[in-house]
């Protein structure tokens, strides 16, 4: 008899692991206490959130692991793609492989049947582990992720738990009153300025931090105004630039601050309340709100029916500003306050007519992570 949890743990540290990204699976859930006990966990409400910080934390310098179920992987395919693929960044996924073995939830079994071959177009690697006797295939899979660069997926059948030793455990969950105070008589100023009139006024700031931008015309925009190694420039995975700036803040100790945008954030506001759990003091997120999707033509966004520093605030981000001119931009960065910051920024939907970035991803990335250590 073994614990068959334990010995997955003891493959993880044996790769060096030492950040696990978790959203639970019932036939795991074994294995998550001693995730806990063993590494720094992050939960997450979405697995795609967690891809962006996972780049994050890689790009920083440390080893993270996702635990998740197999589904999330179909949550995740776009960011895996457009984030690790391109970018050749590892990532090690442990996914709880549903639908093909003993499987009760009919919802369960279609991405199980289809998701090898999702994987194999998609050009991710994965290998299968049913019983004890394959962990050391989980073990070559860590190591080639991280030798090899790129996301790599080991689908764990609900097999390999069966009769393990491991102690069950479900955590007692203590529901106190909750209390809150959060101001909501806010007034959002005209916006007069452009984005790039704001990136401009606080070059000074951004100079020699870590910054992440958004995709789209952000990044090109700060390439215009500041190049510097120290810039993050995504290419894709829409709704992740906090995300990411999350797993570079909690990765290394320099100032991160993100320049985000309304559409981004609307994709995945719950990566504001992994900022707020997590709390990285060293953490600023700029939302720079047009009211629009400004890069792919000013489709309208709801952020016009809707206070994005409210909702920051809500998340539980306690220091947020708002701010509609540069000037009030820069003087918010250099107040002195603890992050984790949120300054919602009001803007014109307005684009710089600036050129595209003519560096590659993986030299993007290069640099990048080179400017770091
Ligand atoms: C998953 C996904 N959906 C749609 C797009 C197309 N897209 C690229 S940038 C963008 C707009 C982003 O808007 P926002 O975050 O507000 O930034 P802005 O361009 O306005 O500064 C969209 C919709 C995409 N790249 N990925």
């Amino acid at each position: 008899m073994t614990n068959v949890e334990q010995k997955v743990v003891d493959v993880m540290r044996s790769c060096g692991i030492d950040t696990a990204l978790t959203l639970p699976c019932d036939r795991m859930k074994n294995l998550f206490p001693l995730i806990s006990e063993n590494f720094n966990e992050i939960p997450l409400t979405r697995e795609e959130d967690g891809i962006g910080i996972a780049a994050g934390l890689y790009m920083a310098g440390k080893r993270p692991v996702m635990v998740i179920q197999s589904t999330g992987l179909g949550n995740s395919i776009n960011a895996l793609s457009s984030l690790h693929k391109t970018f050749e960044i590892p990532l090690p996924i442990l996914a709880s492989w549903r639908g093909p073995y003993k499987e009760g939830i009919e919802a369960q079994l279609h991405l199980g049947k289809c998701l090898p071959g999702i994987l194999d177009s998609a050009g991710i690697p994965y290998v299968v582990a049913e019983t004890v006797e394959d962990l050391p295939k989980v073990k070559s899979a860590i190591e080639a992720s991280f030798e090899k660069c790129t996301p790599y997926v080991i689908l764990l059948s609900p097999r390999i738990w069966e009769g393990s030793t491991a102690k069950p455990f479900i955590p007692e969950i203590s529901q106190e009153e909750r209390k809150f105070n959060i101001a909501c008589n806010t007034i959002i100023p005209k916006a007069t300025q452009s984005r790039f009139d704001m990136i401009i006024g606080i070059v000074p700031y951004l100079k020699d931090k870590v910054v992440v931008a958004n995709i789209g015309v952000p990044c090109k925009e700060l390439y215009a105004a500041l190049d510097q190694p120290t810039n993050f420039y995504m290419l894709g995975s829409l709704g992740l630039a906090s995300s990411i700036g999350n797993g570079l803040a909690q990765g290394q100790k320099r100032e991160v601050v993100v320049l985000d945008g309304d559409g981004s954030l609307l994709m995945n506001p719950n990566t504001l309340g992994t900022v707020a759990q997590e709390f990285p003091d060293n953490l600023t997120i700029i939302a720079f709100d047009n009211s629009a999707h400004g890069s792919t033509g000013n489709q309208k966004t709801f952020s016009s029916c809707m206070d994005l520093e409210l909702l920051a605030r809500v998340y539980g981000i306690k220091n947020t500003s708002k701010v509609s001119m540069p000037e009030e931009l820069l003087e918010a960065l250099e107040k002195d306050g603890r992050g984790p910051r949120f300054i919602h920024a009001v803007i014109l939907a307005v684009n710089a007519d600036v050129p595209n970035i003519p560096m590659s991803a993986v030299d993007i990335k290069k640099r990048f992570i080179s400017s770091l250590k």
